[in-house]
């Protein structure tokens, strides 16, 4: 009777595995838990190739190896049976081999530069660090999992910054401020005995692109990390990343000293104060001999900071600075506005900081974000870059898309951290130059959720942000089609028809959301849908009105000598070049100008009519994406081709509730009737202004 019944269901098995091959073109079911790291089995003359090679992997043999060199090995394993298809096959059968060789006798002495070079049937992975070995492995299967051939395949690679960065805003409870992607990652609750595994996996995500840090927590930080209660979860956290070249660092509460350390101030020139944070970094140094340091947002949005006690930002990063000696670094944020000071905001990190140039500790960094506002879809570089020789300068960047429309809209932001990587700051040196002394640091877009990032194309941020931080001089296209090509296909129809489309979203969205320089429309609080009505919050610069300035004459905010002057914060042939309305590149037409609705613009249409151009131009370069989109199912394994059409058919929608919302707002002070042939908004302007959110994520404790 049992072996009856195991006879049918081997069968009944059989029939529905044939079945299943029959009419399933796709190989299998995919939620995009695995990232860009699927290895995909080759096929045709890659696989021929590669199962010619079928290597043996093999670490150094006058060294014990590491356990970065067995992580390397691990991956390597893992990627290329993926590749093959099917186990490596036995020693003795194996034709070629990887040969890992990176040590310097025992001393840690690199920053992970590698080589890969073939000679006869051996491919050498080869540096000066274990880490050198892990991010040539990735390096090798990124470049087999694209088809090369792997005896031709030969890199020499130096990351060129020393550090990149994740910064999470992750709160001890799990909440993830401005996370659209699940709750966080890191589960301090059951940390240090249990270690979600999960973790591994976003280790190997990082170490693929070769991300070296990570701040564990939101800026806005609970004192709880600086307890004794933490130290063993974070020493736990650091061992398991450790492998994977990852040092944590953990973002530091100003006026923890007062919150946790029973002391009456936090006032950084008081030697109580100052003795209780060297206490804090020896305990954190003895768990965890590889930390990486604190980073700290002060006195910006509520934070408590050194000037609450009259000190200056140098004095609060000093003191910090002074308590983890030459152990690690302190970042210190530049992401400051007051509450109290009515200059235009774009002008105050500049204003705070250009004076305190040359008065950091050498191990102080100073986080500049890209634009001078607030990570928005499109914002003229920071002047602060180029403007503080004497100072190392981090570039932060926003990956989790707080002003992007979240995880629905596709938006892909190579080319936005491109513009500002390769901006000449006018002072002898581009962006990436001036901060590649310290690095790139991305606030991260990881949750719970099973694609990691909320959508399956906003990995591709993910991606970009490491590859930048590794080569700036990558290209937006080149990253689109090596992350397309691991993540969905390598069929070269997909990729011509997906990298294109990937290339125009930011554009796309920057023309429907915030057009011509447009800035901060979105609605209060939760930053998603439009909101340029609102203009009655307590703060002035909360308020999208401050921003457009729009009234029936004209709109935009004027940033030149006639208005607040922000121009003159940037180099003279910088600000030539943005200065005269009719020569700017309109794309920071309305940042930098107030002009009549009537302004003529370089298609030589009036403003007006241009304004209706490009927010029409942006759902036209939606419904482009979703058409796209439609065409590419034969290449895309069922779930995933849903899921991303789904977000595209939200995006399409919300692109025309951007523009429509806007235009009705913009007729209601102009009166102008639109362009003709223009579609009239769908609904009425108190119809926008009345729909609220409240179930929206993403903002568990932000005010604004
Ligand atoms: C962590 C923006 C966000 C805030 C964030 C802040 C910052 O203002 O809306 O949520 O706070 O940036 O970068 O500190």
């Amino acid at each position: 009777m049992m072996v009856g019944r195991g006879l049918v269901n081997r069968c009944a098995a059989l029939l529905a595995l044939l079945l299943s091959l029959a009419v399933a073109p796709q190989a299998r079911a995919e939620d995009g838990y695995a990232l860009w790291l699927r290895y995909t089995p080759l096929e045709g003359e890659a696989l021929a190739r590669l199962e010619a090679f079928s290597p043996a992997i093999i670490t150094g043999t006058d060294y014990l190896p590491t356990d970065t060199d067995e992580a390397a090995v691990e991956e390597l394993e893992r990627g290329i049976e993926s590749l093959l298809g099917h186990p490596l096959p036995r020693r003795s059968e194996r034709k070629g081999s990887i040969l890992l060789r990176c040590h310097d006798n025992g001393r840690d002495v690199g920053d992970g530069s590698f080589t890969i070079r073939s000679t006869g049937t051996t491919i050498h992975i080869g540096g000066r660090d274990p880490r050198s070995c892990l991010y040539g492995a990735f390096a090798l299967l990124r470049e087999l999992s694209q088809g090369a051939h792997p005896l031709s395949i030969k890199l020499d690679e130096k990351p060129a910054m020393p550090l990149r960065l994740l910064n999470h805003w992750d709160n001890p409870e799990g909440t993830v401020e401005r996370g659209y992607a699940g709750r966080s990652i890191f589960d301090w609750w059951t940390l240090p005995e249990h270690f979600d595994r999960r973790l591994i996996d976003y280790a190997r995500a990082n170490a693929s692109l070769g991300i070296n840090g990570t701040v564990v927590n939101n800026v806005g930080a609970s004192p709880l990390f600086l307890t004794d209660a933490y130290v063993p979860k974070l020493a736990r956290l650091a061992d398991e990343l450790r492998p994977y070249g990852i040092r944590i660092y953990i973002s530091a509460r100003f006026s923890a000293p007062v919150e946790v350390g029973g002391l009456p101030t936090a006032d950084p020139l008081d030697p109580r104060v100052q003795a209780w944070w060297k206490t804090r970094a020896d305990a954190l140094y003895a768990a965890i001999p590889d930390f990486g340091g604190f980073l700290v947002k002060a006195n910006s949005e509520g934070q408590p900071g050194p000037q609450d006690y009259g000190r200056t930002h140098a004095e609060g990063a000093n003191l910090l600075a002074r308590a983890i000696g030459d152990r690690g670094v302190v970042i210190w944020r530049a992401f400051v506005y007051s509450a109290t000071d009515e200059t235009d905001r774009a002008k105050q990190a500049y204003n705070e900081f250009v004076p305190l140039d040359g008065k950091f500790d050498d191990n102080v960094i100073v986080q500049v974000k890209n634009g001078p506002i607030d990570f928005q879809p499109r914002e003229p570089f920071h002047p602060l870059f180029g403007a503080m020789p004497h100072t190392r300068l981090i570039l932060e960047t926003q990956i989790t898309k707080e002003y992007l429309g979240f995880t629905t809209h596709l938006v892909f932001l190579a080319p936005m951290w491109k513009d500002v990587l390769d901006a000449d700051t006018g002072r002898g040196a581009s962006v990436a130059e001036v901060v590649q002394p310290a690095g790139m640091a991305g606030v991260a877009n990881t949750g719970s959720d099973r694609t990691w990032s909320g959508s399956h194309f906003d990995q591709a941020n993910w991606y970009a942000f490491g590859r930048l931080a590794w080569d700036p001089g990558l290209s937006s296209e080149a990253i689109a089609r090596e992350w397309a090509a691991q993540t969905f296909s390598r069929a070269p129809q997909f990729l011509d028809a997906v990298v294109p489309m990937m290339l125009r979203s930011r554009q796309a969205t920057v023309d429907y959301m915030t057009p011509l320089g447009l800035t901060h429309q979105m609605a209060t609080g939760h930053h998603y849908g439009p909101g340029p009505w609102v203009c009655d919050l307590g703060r002035p610069e909360w308020n999208p009105c401050y921003y457009h300035r729009a009234d029936a004459a004209g709109i935009g905010f004027d940033r030149t000598e006639t208005g607040s002057n922000a121009l003159e914060q940037y180099a003279p042939a910088v600000a030539a070049r943005w200065r005269d309305p009719r020569t700017i590149d309109e794309d920071y037409l309305l940042w930098f100008h107030h002009v009549p609705w009537t302004f003529h613009t370089q298609s030589g249409r009036p403003l007006w009519d241009e304004l209706v151009h490009r927010y029409d131009r942006g759902i036209e370069a939606v419904d482009g994406m979703a058409r796209t989109w439609a065409t590419l199912e034969p290449h895309v394994d069922a779930e995933r081709f849903a899921d991303v059409g789904d977000f595209l058919r939200v995006q399409q929608r919300e692109a025309r509730w951007w523009r429509d919302a806007s235009l009705a707002y913009w007729q209601s002070l102009n009166g102008l009737p639109l362009p003709q042939g223009a579609r009239m908004p769908e609904h009425s302007l108190d119809y926008y202004r009345a729909l609220t959110f409240p179930e929206e994520p993403g903002h568990p404790h932000a005010p604004n």
